[in-house]
C-alpha cells in the first residue's frame, strides 16, 4: 500500500495526479463497463487515452480514436516510442505500427525511418492502397507521396546517450518491464516525459464498434531490419468486431510464436472472459518458454464485444490504462503468471 502511495506522489509530481484519482487500485476486470471505453498499455497509455477520449465523447468512430490517442505518445520526443526511441544497432531509430479497423481493414508499416507518426502512415497503408503492409523505403517513399514531411535523422539527447553507453558492451539484452522506468527510476529523463518503447490501444466507441492500434520503435539496439510483434496484425494487434479486440506489448518474438493478439480474440470467441483470454495466452508462452520466462515480459490487454475489459502478463509490473464512459481514466496492475 505504502509502495503505491509512492508511486502515485510520483505520477503526481508529473502532472498525472488530477487525471487519475487511485491508479493502482481500480479492477476493471471482469466488469462490463458502458461505452465507449479505451483502454491502453503501460502508464503513458493515461495521457493516449485522454486524447482518444476526446474523439470518444463527441460520438467519434473508435478508429479515429486508436489512432490519434496513440499519436500522442508518439511525439513526446523523449519517449521512446517514436523518433525519440532507442535506436537499432547501427545507430538508427526504425519504427513500426499497425491499425485495425471493426471491418477488418488494416494496414501497417515497418522498419520506417524519419516519419514522426507510424500509425498515421499505417492508417494511410489501409485506406489508400490495396495492400495491408509497407517496408522500409517503400513505406516512407509512400508517406511522402501522402504530403507527409520526413523528419532529421538524429537521436534524442537520452537515445544518444544510451546508445553511447550500449557501445561500450553492445550486448542485446531487452529490460524487462522497461516501460516503466520512469516510475522505478523517477527524473531519469530531463523533461519528465516516460521512456516506453511501445503503445497499444484498442477502443469501443459509443456506436459499440471496435478498432485497435499499436505503435513501437522496437527492442532498444536490435539488429537492423528487426520486426516485433507490434506492427504485425494477429500478433501485436487484432479485431473483430463481433467478439473483441486485443493488443499485445513484450517481447516480440515470442508474441508471435503465439499469434498473441488473434489468439486472444479467439478465445473470447469461445467464451473466455478478456482477462481469461489473455491469460491462457500467456499461460500458452509460459509453456513453450519453460525456464527461459524468467528473462522475458509479455502482456495482452483486451476489450470483449460486451464492453468488459481484462488483462494479464507474464511477469509483474505490467500496467494498463483504461478510461471508461464517464472520462475516468486510471491505471490498473494487471495479474501475472510468474
Ligand atoms: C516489440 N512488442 O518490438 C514490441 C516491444 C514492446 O513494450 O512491446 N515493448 O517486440
Amino acid at each position: 500500500m505504502k509502495k503505491d502511495r509512492r508511486k502515485f506522489l510520483q505520477l503526481s509530481s508529473l502532472g498525472l495526479g488530477s487525471m487519475i484519482l487511485n491508479p493502482f487500485s481500480g479492477k476493471a476486470s471482469g466488469k462490463i463497463l458502458q461505452k465507449p471505453i479505451v483502454v491502453s498499455t503501460w502508464d503513458a497509455g493515461i495521457r493516449a487515452n485522454m486524447a482518444a477520449w476526446e474523439i470518444l465523447q463527441q460520438n467519434g468512430r473508435a478508429l479515429d480514436a486508436v489512432e490519434k490517442g496513440v499519436m500522442v505518445t508518439e511525439a513526446e520526443r523523449n519517449c521512446c516510442v517514436g523518433l525519440g526511441a532507442n535506436p537499432d544497432r547501427d545507430g538508427k531509430v526504425t519504427l513500426d505500427a499497425c491499425i485495425m479497423d471493426e471491418n477488418f481493414n488494416c494496414g501497417s508499416v515497418v522498419f520506417l525511418e524519419r516519419i514522426k507518426h507510424p500509425i498515421h502512415i499505417a492508417r494511410l497503408v489501409m485506406e489508400k492502397t490495396p495492400h495491408v503492409m509497407l517496408a522500409g523505403e517503400g513505406a516512407q517513399q509512400f508517406a511522402v507521396s501522402q504530403g507527409i514531411p520526413l523528419e532529421k535523422q538524429e537521436l534524442s539527447k537520452e537515445a544518444k546517450k544510451e546508445y553511447e553507453e550500449w557501445l561500450k558492451k553492445t550486448e542485446y539484452k531487452p529490460v524487462i518491464n522497461i516501460e516503466n522506468k520512469q516510475i522505478t527510476a523517477p527524473g531519469k529523463l530531463s523533461d519528465g516525459s516516460f521512456n516506453h518503447d511501445t503503445i497499444g490501444m484498442i477502443a469501443m466507441d459509443a456506436a459499440g464498434n471496435l478498432s485497435g492500434s499499436c505503435t513501437t520503435s522496437g527492442m532498444g539496439f536490435k539488429m537492423r531490419g528487426r520486426i516485433g510483434d507490434s506492427p504485425i496484425i494477429g500478433a501485436g494487434l487484432y479485431v473483430d468486431n463481433e467478439i473483441g479486440a486485443a493488443v499485445a506489448t513484450g517481447q516480440g518474438e515470442d508474441i508471435i510464436r503465439v499469434a498473441g493478439a488473434h489468439s486472444t480474440v479467439n478465445y473470447m470467441q469461445q467464451g473466455f472472459s478478456p482477462e481469461e483470454a489473455c491469460k491462457k495466452v500467456l499461460e500458452k508462452l509460459l509453456k513453450i518458454k519453460g525456464s527461459k520466462a524468467k528473462d522475458i515480459q509479455a502482456a495482452v490487454i483486451a476489450i470483449s464485444k460486451t464492453g468488459e475489459v481484462g488483462a494479464y502478463a507474464l511477469q509483474k509490473g505490467f500496467i494498463y490504462a483504461v478510461c471508461d464512459a464517464n472520462g475516468k481514466n486510471r491505471l490498473i496492475n494487471a495479474n501475472f503468471l510468474i
